[in-house]
C-alpha cells in the first residue's frame, strides 16, 4: 500500500472514498463534516439519516464507520467514521486507532482502491496534531487492507508537516 501526503480539500480528492470526520447524530456538523455535506449536497444527509432509521438508530459510537454515497463530489464514496473527543484524562488512542482500521474494513468491502483520510479529531475534538498523526500513520500500515493508494488530505501546513513527521519516523513495512 502507497500512503501519499497533499496539502488540499479533502471533498476534492479523485479518490474512491473520502473519509469524513463526523459526529456520532450523522447529520453533518462544522469543519470536515461540513464540508463533505455542502459538496456531497443533499444525497449524502439522505442516506445518513436511513443508516440512522435502520441499523444506527443510536447513532454510530466513536471509532466505527460507515458508508454513503458521495453525492456530487469526484469520490464515489463517502466513509463517514466518529473520531474520539480528546481528553487528557482518558487514553483514547484506541478509538482513533480503530477509525483508520474499521473505515478501511469499510473500504475494503467496497472494492475501493484509493481512499483520502482527513486528520480525524484533529480539529474541533481538540486532538494534538502530533500525536493524530502518530496514530493514523500507525494504524493504517499495521491494517491489512487490500486498498492501494491511501492519502492523507490535510488543510493546513502544519498538518502536512506533523503527517510528513510521522511517515517519515514510521517507514512501515519493508
Ligand atoms: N479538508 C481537509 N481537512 C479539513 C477540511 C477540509 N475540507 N476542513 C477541516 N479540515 P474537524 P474532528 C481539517 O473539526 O476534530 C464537526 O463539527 C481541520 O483543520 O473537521 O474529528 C463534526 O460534525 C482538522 O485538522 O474534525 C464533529 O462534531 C481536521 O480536518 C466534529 O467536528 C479535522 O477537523 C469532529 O471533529
Amino acid at each position: 500500500m502507497d500512503i501519499t501526503l497533499v496539502q488540499g480539500d479533502i471533498t476534492e480528492q479523485r479518490v474512491d472514498a473520502v473519509v469524513n470526520a463526523a459526529n456520532s447524530s450523522l447529520m453533518g456538523g462544522g469543519g470536515v463534516d461540513g464540508a463533505v455535506h455542502r459538496a456531497g449536497g443533499s444525497e449524502v444527509l439522505a442516506e445518513c439519516r436511513r443508516i440512522r432509521a435502520t441499523s444506527h438508530p443510536d447513532g454510530l459510537p466513536p471509532g466505527d464507520a460507515v458508508a454513503t454515497t458521495a453525492g456530487r463530489m469526484p469520490a464515489t464514496w463517502v466513509i463517514h467514521t466518529v473520531g474520539p473527543v480528546y481528553s487528557t484524562s482518558e487514553d483514547r488512542s484506541a478509538t482513533l486507532a480503530s477509525c483508520y482500521r474499521r473505515s478501511l474494513e469499510i473500504a475494503d468491502g467496497l472494492n475501493a482502491s484509493s481512499v483520502a483520510f482527513p486528520a480525524v479529531s484533529a480539529g474541533v475534538y481538540g486532538w494534538p496534531m502530533g500525536d493524530a498523526a502518530e496514530i493514523a500513520v500507525r494504524s493504517i500500515q499495521e491494517s491489512s487492507t487490500t486498498v492501494g493508494e491511501i492519502r492523507f488530505a490535510l488543510f493546513s501546513p502544519d498538518a502536512y508537516e506533523a503527517f510528513a513527521h510521522a511517515l517519515g519516523s514510521n517507514p512501515g513495512p519493508t
